[in-house]
């Protein structure tokens, strides 16, 4: 028996790869057994009541070169995001500072790039080593990495890089057209090269199917390594992108909480030593959902004010929602 079984019972062997069919078939479970047998996968792999906190702030902002449906900072969209250049390394400093004295233990820092340009790489390291030094686990998404590029930025000290599939390989083409599921395929290979700690996950409420929402926790799990970290995205519908106009046209699109949940607790399952971070789209989830989510097999949320372009939940309310449920932060 595996954790695939329906009772969920404990297999000390290595995991076997997960079929799609038996994916499948955690959503086909009635709610609340899928719920108790991902629950009790994460209890097996993972402290209990502790959720890890990070901290996301945005070093470069807007003008993106790529077409991602879903973000106000690509060039495409007409979100009124303002092109920025990259900031400088004591502003970063001051708010990893912030995001430490603010309970997080991991920051990370975005940067609205198809990818870094050589002349951009010093002012990275730099602000990686400094973050690294305040005692933070640092995290960056910039990107598409070359493997040089993967190299140095483990060697100055990244611990994480994130660098999302967002959905199934056959709907990826329906959100982005400017560079392919296999490019992506190919950074997350030179960050694991490099020895850095793979973050990959996506985005639900994109209007796919639950058959994708399937295939997308299937590639993620069928990486050589299922990532160390997933960030699990409800979308933020924003106005002036493709896909938060046409969720503007048709709300019936939007992602379900139930099914959130869902989908956190197979992910839960299928990736039982991953962490499975709660990311955006909490602002719009009610405290119920996400308990579930917690209770899911979620151990991890961005917390703090602000995402990149849109607002978070974050700071006293989490404190108050982690004081409900009797959760702690952990490192
Ligand atoms: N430019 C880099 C990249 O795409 O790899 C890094 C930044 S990008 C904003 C990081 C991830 O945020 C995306 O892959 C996507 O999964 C998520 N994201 C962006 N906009 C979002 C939105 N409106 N709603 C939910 N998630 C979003
Ligand atoms: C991820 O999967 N979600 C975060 C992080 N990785 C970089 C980004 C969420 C962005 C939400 C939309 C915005 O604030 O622009
Ligand atoms: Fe650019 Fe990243 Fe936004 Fe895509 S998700 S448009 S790559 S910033």
């Amino acid at each position: 028996m595996n954790d695939l079984s329906p009772m969920g019972a404990t297999c000390a062997a290595p995991l076997p790869e997960v079929s799609r069919e038996a994916i499948a078939a955690l959503f086909e479970l009635p709610f609340l057994d899928l719920v108790a047998q991902a629950h009790a996968v994460h209890i097996r792999h993972h402290p209990r009541n502790a959720v890890q906190l990070s901290t996301l702030l945005s070093i470069k902002t807007g003008g993106c070169a790529e077409d991602c449906g879903y973000c106000s900072q690509s060039a495409f969209a007409k979100s009124g995001v303002k092109a920025e250049k990259l900031i400088d390394a004591d502003t970063v400093v001051a708010a990893a500072r912030e995001a430490k004295a603010g309970g997080s233990s991991r920051f990370c820092m975005g940067a609205a790039w198809r990818e870094p340009k050589v002349r951009d790489m010093p002012a990275l390291l730099d602000m990686v080593r400094r973050v690294k030094a305040l005692g933070l686990e640092t995290c960056m998404t910039l990107g598409m990495l070359s493997g040089d590029q993967a190299d140095a930025l483990a060697e100055a000290g990244l611990d994480y890089y994130n660098h999302n599939i967002d959905t199934s390989p056959d709907y990826y083409d329906r959100v982005i057209t400017t560079r392919s599921f296999q490019d992506r395929l190919d950074t997350l290979d030179h960050v694991r090269r490099a020895g850095m700690a793979v973050c990959c996950g996506g985005i639900l409420g994109m209007g796919e199917t639950r058959e994708d929402r399937i295939a997308f926790l299937h590639a993620l799990a069928a990486l050589p390594e299922p990532p160390d970290s997933v960030p699990l995205n409800a979308l933020v519908p924003i106005p002036g992108t493709v896909l938060g106009d046409m969720l503007a046209d048709t709300p019936l699109a939007r992602i379900d909480e139930i099914e959130f949940v869902r989908t956190v607790a197979a992910a839960r399952i299928t990736m039982p030593h991953s962490v499975v971070r709660l990311s955006a789209g909490r602002e719009s989830m009610s405290e119920a959902g996400q308990a579930l989510c917690f209770m899911a097999g979620a151990n991890s949320i961005f917390t703090g004010d602000r995402l990149l372009t849109t607002s978070n939940k974050g700071g006293d309310a989490d404190a108050a929602l982690f004081a409900k449920l009797g959760l702690a932060p952990s490192s």
